[in-house]
């Protein structure tokens, strides 16, 4: 699937896929939860266009960028990442006690941040038990079904990028298992960060264009092999045996039709609510679909489209666009990101340093 790339290439979609994420958070926090009917390409163009005139007014007024206004914080999204990216590089790997606490630490220092209704009892429990069984928590969710919210896909891109080095696909989905179900345990949300991964594993390795058959053809092969192993399928909310791997079939579908499917549609068959089955092929196809024209974003990029498509389909608008920008970033690289997004939106410097220093793991010895 791919040729050679260079260290500074690897760089940049390393840096792209952190970024991508943050911003697709910051950006898409502001439509969480509206219906699609209410949001609209321009109203995101709107919100857009400020981050652009408070990017334009302050590089007139000669401000270092660094001291530029932010507009947007991130929301759970992003802080969850940043515990998977810091203890991934701070032990070298994956450290479950570890991690449990720095979600759990996170969360009571900034309980703010949106999170979703379940985890908190996961939150507490890992703190009450001082970290000891770091998997006992979200095992016990929703009467031991576990949570099957879209939590654990929403923050898994530093995974795919700690893994890029072993290309091993195995190993990779190993790594997001163990990650993921220290809040979420239920097979649903498991896969669906499993799928997550995939997808920005797939756009770091690939070329800048995206064929969506063959994208979607290795990413269906990659999570049915995933899907046949499992034991657990009786668990699962899907009526489907392959419920991953089955919905590829619509993400292509949907991806490669010339006229922009309606938010409706995409709502009613891929879903975007938040639930994991339900959110992450939406991020997927938003990516895929940006790779062709849209009307009314003919002068954006295509990392652009991708965020302003994702949260035009309305319902969990932040984590959609989070997952669709990790995976546009890692597939086109920082530099297909606009200066005055990443100049408005809350911690863009953490991102950039945690990608050189994955990177940095990635290319050493
Ligand atoms: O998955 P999670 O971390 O939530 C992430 C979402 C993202 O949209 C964030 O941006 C933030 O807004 O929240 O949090 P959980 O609490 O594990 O799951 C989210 C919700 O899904 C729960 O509060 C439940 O409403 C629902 N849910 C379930 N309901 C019944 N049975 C998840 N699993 C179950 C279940 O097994
Ligand atoms: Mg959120
Ligand atoms: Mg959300």
């Amino acid at each position: 699937m791919s040729g050679i790339i260079s260290k500074e290439v690897l760089l940049s979609k390393f840096k792209g896929a952190l970024v991508g994420a943050v911003l697709g958070d910051c950006i898409g926090s502001l439509f969480e939860g509206l219906w699609a009917k209410s949001i609209q390409v321009e109203k995101v163009l709107q919100n857009i266009g400020q981050l652009e005139s408070a990017y334009d007014a302050e590089k007139d007024a000669k401000k270092p960028e660094k001291q530029h206004k932010l507009l947007w914080d991130y929301t759970d999204d992003t802080a969850m990442a940043r515990s998977v990216a810091m203890s991934l590089i701070e032990n070298k790997g994956l450290n479950p006690s570890h991690l449990a606490q720095l979600f759990s630490e996170e969360y009571f220092a900034n309980p703010y941040r949106g999170y979703g209704g379940g985890i908190i009892t996961v939150f507490t429990k890992l703190r009450d038990t001082e970290y000891s069984d770091p998997y006992k928590p979200a095992s016990e969710q929703f009467d031991g079904a576990g949570s099957y919210g879209n939590g654990g896909a929403m923050r898994i891109v530093p995974a795919p990028l700690f893994a890029y080095k072993q290309n091993d696909v195995e190993k990779l989905t190993e790594l997001v298992e163990q990650i993921t179900k220290i809040t979420h345990s239920h097979p649903s949300a498991v896969d669906g960060a499993i799928f997550q991964s995939f997808a920005v594993d797939q756009a770091l390795r690939g070329p800048e264009e995206v064929n969506i058959g063959s994208f979607c053809d290795e990413l269906q092969r990659r999570i049915r092999e995933r899907e046949e192993s499992e034991v657990t399928r009786d668990q699962c909310t899907s009526p489907s045996e392959y419920p991953y791997a089955s919905i590829v079939d619509d993400i292509r579908k949907y991806a490669s039709q010339d006229s922009l499917p309606s938010e409706e549609e995409i709502s009613e068959n891929l879903g975007t609510d938040i639930s994991a089955y339900r959110s992450v092929p939406a991020a997927v196809y938003s990516f895929l679909r940006a790779t062709k024209p849209i009307d009314k974003l003919q002068d954006r990029n295509s990392f652009e489209k991708t965020i302003i498509l994702a949260i035009t389909l309305g319902g969990d608008t932040d984590t959609i666009a989070t997952m669709a920008g990790a995976i546009a970033g890692a597939c086109y690289g920082i530099e297909a990101i606009p200066k005055s997004w990443q100049a408005g939106c809350e911690a863009v410097d953490d991102a950039l340093k945690f990608a050189e220093q994955l990177h940095q793991l990635s290319v050493s010895d």
